[in-house]
């Protein structure tokens, strides 16, 4: 299992979350803010099965959009962490 520190424009969140839920991923959305530009954006934390792995990147490839901001700093559409998980437990 991965968990993937999905870091994503504000924008982009609501159809990023509906199309996660729609094909039964599961997350947990966090309020952060860059440390660059001072500016609010959102994390996500996305538990996933290996073999889904690529499934779930490709789907937050599609909903999630570049833009630049002020003069001409372009956001990337998400910037993703995989980390191993060593256990997980639904308790
Ligand atoms: P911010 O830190 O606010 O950065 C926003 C955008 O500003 C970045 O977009 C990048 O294009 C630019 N930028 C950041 N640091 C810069 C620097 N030292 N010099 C010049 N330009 C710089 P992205 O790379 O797409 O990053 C979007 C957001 O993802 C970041 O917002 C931050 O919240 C997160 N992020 C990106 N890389 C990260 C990393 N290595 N570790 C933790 N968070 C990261």
């Amino acid at each position: 299992m991965k968990l993937l520190v999905t870091i994503v424009q504000d924008q982009d969140v609501p159809a990023l979350i509906e199309a996660l839920m729609e094909n039964d991923f599961r997350a947990t959305k966090l309020a952060s803010t860059g440390g660059f530009l001072r500016a609010g954006n959102t994390t996500l934390l996305i538990g996933v099965e290996d073999q889904r792995l690529d499934e779930l990147l490709n789907l937050i490839k599609q909903t999630c959009k570049g833009t630049k901001q002020g003069d001409a700093v372009s956001v990337g559409g998400a910037t993703v962490f995989s980390v191993d998980v060593e256990r997980f437990e639904r308790i």
